[in-house]
């Protein structure tokens, strides 16, 4: 995701190279409960959701006379993602435009750069999935993962026959009544994404949020994939790289790489007093968990983000009167957002990326400072806390040669008695969120 412009990093539920909630405790046993078919669930059955090729979605949706034709989102020179009739003429997405091009003449183009309409119809799928059930986490823009395990518990103590809706994994026809059941609502919460919302997508059923992630996009588009217990070491055994199982982020499968393992099966088999002297006890044994599947992490409801932020990457950027107008371009619409969410920041932090050849995706730095009340305005024009950060950050005496610039509101805080714009943002029982706000519509301090 690293080479796009205007990707969010800072919002929490934008980032997921390490997914760490991913295993809390130490590993169990996974007993074979298939043929236990007793009302109550002995595990967990949890959803996750993926919305297909969600940017162009969206732009079909806005303008419908481009459903039926080849259509790719671009950012820059990039297609971030493209419908299914381009990728039908061998469009995939990260593809360059001039290899999108080359494969496909036809295919037409719009701009992806703006997330507005992204973001606003990211949290009304969000926003819908939690009006049937609260325990709803968001991953990305177009990923949610959902715990029906009580639903499930409820509606098969009232009908006990229930057969699977969408694919099984393998096509196994074990008996597993919780897991049927939860592929039904599965379809049930597919079809109202897409009769409320208009839009398509594929979900995954499983027994805990790493394998549902796993198996939801078996099929695709617009389909869903149940995996039953028995068929957790064939889907773990068809991931082709460490990288593939969520919660190996890049930085781990190196180290992993390190000590000489490449494979899913490799991190199984690796001793673990030797993985833990490298990655300490409770990581070694959280890796080797997800080497088999197992992932205890609860799907932690998803409240308002802690934080706004947004950015944009380029080639080379290296005069103040640049940097001071990308600064002002990025807080006039994230002010804007701001104003929308109704809370306040009291924090400011700038964030930047210098050009280097070696270490491209993990050079950022950046410097925050504390928004003072009197602020108001002057944050958008002539932004003094951001040029005074970004002196601090870059000796401008000297060339420097910028590739990215990240604005971020961070500490935010209810205004007392004023709601937010964002129904979404309503409360949930989860101790990690912001509260509620409550009023409509306020002029921002910081406009
Ligand atoms: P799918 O799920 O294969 O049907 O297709 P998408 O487009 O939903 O792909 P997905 O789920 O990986 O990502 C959701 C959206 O996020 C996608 O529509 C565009 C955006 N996106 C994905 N990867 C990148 C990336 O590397 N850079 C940028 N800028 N945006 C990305
Ligand atoms: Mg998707």
């Amino acid at each position: 995701t690293a080479c796009c412009a205007n990707m969010e990093i800072s919002e929490g539920e934008e980032d997921d190279t390490e997914w760490k909630s991913l295993v809390s405790r130490s590993p169990v046993a996974s007993s074979d409960t298939s043929n236990n078919t007793s009302l109550a669930a002995p595990q967990k059955v949890i959803l996750h959701f993926d919305l297909d090729c969600f940017y162009a979605q969206v732009e079909m949706i806005r303008n419908p006379a481009l459903r039926n034709v080849p259509l790719g989102v671009q950012q820059k020179y990039i297609i971030v993602t493209c419908n299914y009739v381009a990728r039908e003429h061998g469009v995939t997405k990260l593809m360059s435009v001039t290899d999108a091009k080359e494969k496909c003449p036809d295919l037409v183009l719009v701009k992806g750069e703006d997330l507005t309409h992204y973001r606003e119809m990211s949290y009304k799928v969000t926003e819908l999935l939690i009006s049937f059930c609260p325990l709803v986490e968001r991953l990305g823009f177009d990923e949610n993962f959902m715990d029906i395990s009580e639903i499930v518990e409820r509606r098969l103590q009232q009908s006990e026959t229930c057969s699977f809706k969408g694919h099984v994994y393998n096509n196994s026809s074990r008996l597993c009544p919780w897991l049927a059941m939860g592929s039904q609502v599965a379809a049930e919460l597919r079809e109202a994404i897409h009769s409320k919302l208009g839009l398509t997508g594929c979900a995954g059923i499983a027994t805990n949020k790493l394998l549902a992630k796993l198996v939801s996009g078996t099929f695709k588009p617009n389909q869903q994939t149940t995996l039953l217990s028995e068929d957790v070491s064939n889907l773990m055994g068809s991931l082709d790289s460490l990288r593939k199982v969520p919660g190996i982020g890049h930085q781990t499968a190196k180290r992993l790489q390190a000590l000489g393992m490449t494979s899913i099966i490799d991190l199984e088999l690796f001793p673990l007093d030797i993985l833990a002297g490298e990655f300490g006890e409770s990581s070694a044994r959280r890796l080797k968990s997800l080497a088999i599947g197992i992932d205890d992490s609860n799907v932690n409801p998803t409240g308002a983000p802690q934080s706004l932020s947004d950015e944009d990457s380029f080639k080379k950027m290296s005069s103040i009167k640049d940097v001071t107008e990308k600064i002002e371009e990025l807080l006039s619409s994230l002010v804007e957002r701001m104003h929308k969410d109704g809370r306040q920041p009291h924090t400011f932090r700038l964030t930047i990326r210098r050009y280097s050849t070696t270490n491209k995706w993990f050079s950022r730095e950046s410097r925050q400072c504390p928004i003072p009340s009197h602020i108001g305005q002057k944050i958008v024009v002539g932004n003094p806390l951001a040029n005074k950060l970004f002196h601090k950050m870059v000796d401008t005496s000297k060339a420097f040669h910028l590739t990215l610039i990240n604005v971020c509101f961070s500490n935010l805080r209810d205004r007392p008695g004023k709601p937010s714009l964002i129904s979404f943002f309503t409360p949930r029982p989860s101790p990690r969120k912001t509260k509620p706000c409550t009023s409509q519509g306020q002029v921002n301090p910081l406009l």
